[in-house]
């Protein structure tokens, strides 16, 4: 799929394995690491990530959900990984999605700033956060979308990394692959 001068591609894999310029990080809030994709990163970057990480708590006191920061990517073969928190999903919470939606949007905004050209993203909340996958793969292409169509950027090419079989399947059926 194409979206102006933009490809969208579609990979199941590990983000950790990409060569891109720009990886996004399922982070939390505290920046110090945990889990699923986030653990991936930071146990395969080396700890070059984390102390970038904790420098950014000092200046910022870590970072709220819906936005965005950035560190080089240590041993990985990105240049940058792109901590993005992305909401707890629970029913009762309308900003879920907007919230989401800013996921997106931020991390990209860092991305056009830093000028990449091409950036790799997870299925962010679908994990320990526990969002609707349909719901979250629908959020994450319109965002990615909306964002490709209305800004000014350097970005070639946009990847969603599936590391599930569910999500690689929602993703298909909704780019129409
Ligand atoms: N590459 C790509 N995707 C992955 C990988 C990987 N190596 N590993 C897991 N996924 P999650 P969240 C997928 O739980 O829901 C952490 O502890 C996974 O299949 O990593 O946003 C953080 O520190 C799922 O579809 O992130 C936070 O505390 C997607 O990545 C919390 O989890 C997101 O799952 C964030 O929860």
């Amino acid at each position: 799929m194409k979206i102006k001068n933009t490809t969208i591609e579609l990979i199941k894999g590990d983000i950790t394995t990409i060569e891109v310029d720009a990886i996004v990080n399922a982070a939390n809030s505290s920046l110090l690491g945990g889990g699923g994709v986030d653990g991936a990163i930071h146990r395969k970057g080396g700890s070059q990530i984390l102390e970038e990480c904790k420098a950014i708590r000092n200046r910022q006191g870590g970072c709220k959900t819906g936005e965005a920061v950035y560190t080089t990517a240590g041993l990985l073969p990105a240049k940058y990984v792109i901590h993005t928190v992305g909401p707890v999903w629970s029913k009762e919470n309308n900003k879920n999605n907007q919230l989401l939606t800013n996921c997106y949007y931020n991390s990209l905004s860092i991305a056009k700033n830093l000028q990449v050209t091409s950036i790799a993203f997870p299925n962010i909340s679908t994990g320990v956060y526990k969002f609707p996958k349909k719901e979250a793969a629908n959020i994450a292409i319109n965002s990615v979308r909306s964002f490709l169509e209305s800004e000014n950027h350097h970005l070639k090419t946009v990847i969603f990394i599936c590391f599930d079989d569910e999500n690689y399947r929602l993703y298909q059926e909704i780019l129409g692959d």
